[in-house]
């Protein structure tokens, strides 16, 4: 069970409260993929005034994105560090602090982003931080949209349509809903730049466990179905509502509110999956485009930082 809207105002401190009674009573807690644990780490000072943890793909857009956004807020590191990487000696996933930002990477699919989730959850509640605000900013197919355009997800459905992360826990499938923040949704869709020379929609996101067969291309090393099969599905799809299709949108969006975390995901397309299977724009234009959920990201981050 989440927490309902009621028991979400009874916490008027904010802090991340994590359901599992467990964990208190154990002497720590070793964040194993995150390379931090409770114990060997001051997990309150070195991360007690997060309020932004933004999440993509690769340890690479990580980086950018750190350090993107130093220029963007104007953060300066103390004299003589430089940016590095808290995660490294993980060898899974790359995180770097920029002030109150933590741009971390989850890997691709559910599982990998399932895992981060809990650690990071957890690190947000070892470091006593209060009412942290989540993104992922990510790459995804449109389905009907031309390559470029950034989607703010406003519902994510599984492959079979279905709004809920369904995960076999000892044995029993347990169903969490998979519920975007509709505030913050149309909050990032009001900071869309009208002067931006790509479009910024909202939409059903539909995520997948497989990049292939899974979101019905083609072009993998296995396929079961044919082309009128497959523009059936997409089509139906897209008179679901569905605009994109990834592959993390369930777990995030379902374990963030289960742990009653504000979140949303933006995520730039790199095709129209209406025309075609094979990423093959050119990696200036690629990497041009993914900049873009960065940016509208950054615009909300700066705008809430200025509020305070
Ligand atoms: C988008 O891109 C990746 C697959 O190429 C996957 O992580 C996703 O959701
Ligand atoms: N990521 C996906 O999951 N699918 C695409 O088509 C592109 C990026």
């Amino acid at each position: 069970m989440s927490l309902s809207e009621e028991e979400l105002d009874e916490y008027h401190d904010g802090l991340v409260r994590l359901q599992n009674p467990h964990l208190e009573l154990m002497d720590q807690d070793i964040l194993y993929h995150l390379a931090l644990g409770s114990e060997s780490h001051d997990l309150v000072e070195m991360f007690g005034d997060v309020k932004f943890v933004c999440m993509g793909g690769t340890p690479k857009r990580a980086e950018q994105f750190a350090q993107y956004m130093m220029h963007e807020i104007g953060h300066k590191l103390p004299t003589g560090t430089t940016l590095v990487d808290i995660s490294q000696y993980s060898y899974r996933y790359a995180m770097y602090k920029v002030g109150p930002i933590l741009s971390v990477s989850h890997g691709m699919g559910i599982p990998s982003v399932g895992i981060l989730l809990h650690e990071i959850i957890k690190l947000m509640y070892h470091a006593k931080v209060r009412n942290p605000i989540f993104f992922r900013i990510g790459t995804c197919g449109g389905i009907g949209v031309d390559g470029g355009t950034v989607v703010i997800s406003e519902e994510a459905v599984d492959g079979l349509g279905q709004p809920s992360f369904d995960l076999p826990i000892l044995g029993k499938v347990v169903k969490r809903p998979a519920k975007v923040d509709k505030r913050l949704m149309r909050d990032l869709k009001l900071l869309a730049d009208p002067n931006d020379p790509y479009p910024t929609i909202s939409g059903k996101t539909m995520c997948t466990t497989d990049f292939y067969e899974g979101q019905g291309r083609m072009d993998g090393a296995f396929c079961c179905f044919n082309e009128k099969e497959k523009m059936a599905y997409l089509e139906h799809l897209r008179d679901e509502g569905v605009v994109n299709i990834e592959m993390e949108s369930l777990a995030f969006t379902a374990l963030t509110h289960h742990a009653g975390i504000r979140s949303a995901v933006v995520c730039v397309t790199l095709l129209d999956r209406l025309k075609g299977d094979q990423i093959n724009y050119p990696k200036e234009v690629l990497d041009e485009w993914q900049q873009r959920p960065q940016k509208l990201v950054s615009s909300y981050i700066k705008k809430f930082l200025k509020k305070k």
